[in-house]
C-alpha cells in the first residue's frame, strides 16, 4: 500500500532513500524498518510511529534500548520499547479521557523524507502531515518531522511545526527506555534538585513543601515522575553491565522518570518476564504544566542524544 503522501513498500523505499551499506529498508517485526549502520553501530527504525527499536553498539556488545520481547508492528497499537514519540499530548488528553494516551503518531505510519550516510553517520528523516487529522479530534494544523542520527552517539530531534493561524499548544516526549542489566544496580544522577510531579500521587505536585529530588535515583518500587526544569546530562550508571549512558536533551523543560516495576508491569502485559527489572525509561519531554505554546508559523524542536560508555572511562 502506498501512503498517500509517501511510501511505506520496502522497494519504494529502497530505492528513493536506500544507500548501502548506511541506511537499508527491510521487514523487521512484522513492518518496513530502516536499519542504519554507521560508527561501528547498528539501529533499526520503524516507519511506523518513527520509533528506533534498537540500538546496538558493536564495541560494546549489547542492546543500549530496551524493547518489548512480543513487539509487533502492524498490530493496530503503540510498540513498547526503544523510544517512542509521544505527540502532540504527553499522557492521557487534556480533556477528553477517550482520545490515545502520548497522541496519536506513535501507531500510525510517517513518511520518510530523507536520508544520508557515510562511515561515521547515518540519518534518516521521517515526517507526519497532521494536517489530515480531522478536526474534531484535533483542531490544529501542524506536521512533525523525526530526525534521527546515528553516530558515535544516537540522536532524536522531533520538530513541530506550527502550520496554522493559532498558537499550538504541545506537550510531547521522546520516550526512551534504556536497557538495564538489573535495575537493582541502577542509579541515576543529574536531577538532583529537581522538584517533581509523582504521578502516583494522581498528579499531586510536591511543590509547598518543596519536595525535591534529593541525590540520586535508585528504583525500588514503581517510580513515574515528571521532573520539571531543564536538566544538565543525566546520567544512568549500570553496575551490572559495568556502564554508563548519558542522555542529554535540549528544547526540553520536563524528563520524565519511569518504571512500572513487577504489578504495573504484570498488568501492562507486554514486558515479559521481570521486563521491569530490565528497562529504565529517561524521557526527552514537555509534559504537564511545562505546556510548548507554538506561534503561528513557528517551530520548537526537541532533542535527546544518548551516548553510552564503560564505567569510569573519561
Ligand atoms: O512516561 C510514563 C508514562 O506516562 C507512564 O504513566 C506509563 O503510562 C508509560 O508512560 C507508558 O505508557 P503507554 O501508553 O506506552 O503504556
Amino acid at each position: 500500500m502506498v501512503e498517500r503522501s509517501g511510501l511505506t513498500d520496502l522497494s519504494g523505499l529502497e530505492a528513493r532513500f536506500g544507500r548501502a551499506p548506511g541506511v537499508r529498508f527491510e521487514n523487521r517485526f512484522g513492518g518496513p524498518v530502516a536499519v542504519l549502520d554507521a560508527a561501528g553501530s547498528t539501529a533499526v527504525v520503524a516507519i511506523q510511529g518513527a520509533q528506533v527499536l534498537s540500538w546496538q553498539r558493536l564495541r560494546a556488545p549489547g542492546e543500549i534500548l530496551w524493547l518489548s520481547p512480543v513487539a509487533k508492528l502492524g498490530a493496530g497499537k503503540a510498540v513498547r520499547g526503544g523510544v517512542p514519540v509521544c505527540w502532540p499530548w504527553f499522557g492521557p488528553h487534556p480533556e477528553d479521557a477517550k482520545m490515545p494516551a502520548h497522541g496519536f503518531v506513535r501507531a500510525a505510519p510517517w513518511r520518510v523524507a530523507g536520508s544520508a550516510a557515510s562511515a561515521r553517520r547515518a540519518t534518516l528523516v521521517l515526517i507526519f502531515d497532521a494536517t489530515a487529522i480531522d478536526p474534531a479530534l484535533w483542531p490544529f494544523r501542524a506536521a512533525a518531522e523525526i530526525e534521527i542520527t546515528l553516530a558515535e552517539t544516537l540522536t532524536i530531534s522531533l520538530s513541530t511545526s506550527n502550520l496554522g493561524d493559532e498558537t499550538l499548544p504541545l506537550t510531547q516526549a521522546l520516550h526512551t527506555y534504556l536497557a538495564v542489566g538489573d535495575i537493582a544496580d541502577v542509579s541515576l544522577s543529574g536531577l538532583e534538585d529537581h522538584t517533581y510531579v509523582d504521578q502516583l500521587d494522581s498528579g499531586t505536585r510536591h511543590v509547598l513543601g518543596r519536595h525535591v529530588q534529593a541525590g540520586e535515583i535508585v528504583v525500588t518500587s514503581e517510580v513515574d515522575r515528571i521532573y520539571q526544569g531543564a536538566p544538565g546530562t543525566i546520567t544512568v550508571l549500570d553496575r551490572s553491565l559495568g556502564r554508563e549512558i548519558r542522555v542529554s536533551n535540549t528544547g526540553s523543560r520536563s524528563t520524565v522518570i519511569w518504571n512500572p516495576w513487577i504489578e504495573k508491569a504484570e498488568r501492562l502485559g507486554d514486558l515479559g518476564h521481570d521486563g521491569y527489572r530490565r528497562m529504565l525509561c529517561v524521557e526527552a519531554a514537555n509534559a504537564g504544566d511545562d505546556v510548548v505554546r507554538i506561534a503561528p508559523r513557528a517551530r520548537h524542536r526537541l532533542v535527546t542524544e544518548i551516548s553510552v560508555r564503560p564505567i569510569g572511562s573519561s
